[in-house]
């Protein structure tokens, strides 16, 4: 009998260049009222040509239309999101006004979100994480195969994607079978 070797490209690999991550980005107390002012958020399935996602999302300051391929206006960004702002922007090492863009994403039980980059019209991607725990699944082109690098989200958590991570690396996030959040802050290019 053979047995089934894993492509060396395939082998799980270090994190990512400019890939960071902390716990406790929030406190218990600002991540509980996060939740709470979620309940009253306009959630949308997310729209990929016509195509609805089963994870939903509202965005603020600007939204990527896919229809029509570019940014588009969207509503400012609530106060309530503004210590999380706060911390994201610190976190980063950005003025908290580059942070132009938030997306708040409910995952429902068995909502994830696949491989993908994201728009090149943002730059610097800040993601908080509240609810479920869940895994930052990371991979980049390695002639026929894949590197691959994981990162385990803990609730309250928070990690940013720049440089290599951001520009060369696709990441998705599984399926989970609990409620999860996240509300993604971006800057624009
Ligand atoms: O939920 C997350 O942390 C990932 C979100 C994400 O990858 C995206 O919205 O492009």
């Amino acid at each position: 009998m053979t047995r089934q070797q894993p492509s060396l490209f395939d082998l799980p690999t270090a994190l990512p260049g400019g890939l960071r991550y902390a716990e406790e980005a929030v406190t218990a107390e600002e991540a509980r009222r996060l939740v709470e002012a979620f309940a009253g958020l306009p959630f949308e399935a997310f729209d990929f040509h016509g195509f609805k996602g089963n994870r939903r999302i509202v965005s603020y300051g600007s939204r990527y239309d896919f229809s029509a391929s570019r940014l588009a206006e969207a509503e400012p960004l609530p106060g309530f999101l503004e210590p999380a702002r706060r911390a994201a922007a610190g976190f980063a090492g950005v003025d908290v006004e580059v942070l132009e863009h938030a997306m708040v994403t409910e995952y429902a039980p068995g909502a994830g979100i696949g491989w993908h980059r994201d728009r090149p019209e943002f730059d610097k991607v800040v993601g908080l994480s509240l609810g479920a725990p869940a895994t930052l699944r990371l991979r980049r082109r390695e002639g026929s195969g894949w590197i691959r690098a994981a990162l385990p989200l803990e609730p309250r958590s928070i990690y940013l994607l720049d440089g290599p991570a951001r520009q060369d690396w696709q990441h998705s996030i599984a399926p989970g079978d609990s409620l999860r959040y996240s509300i993604t802050f971006r800057s624009l290019r």
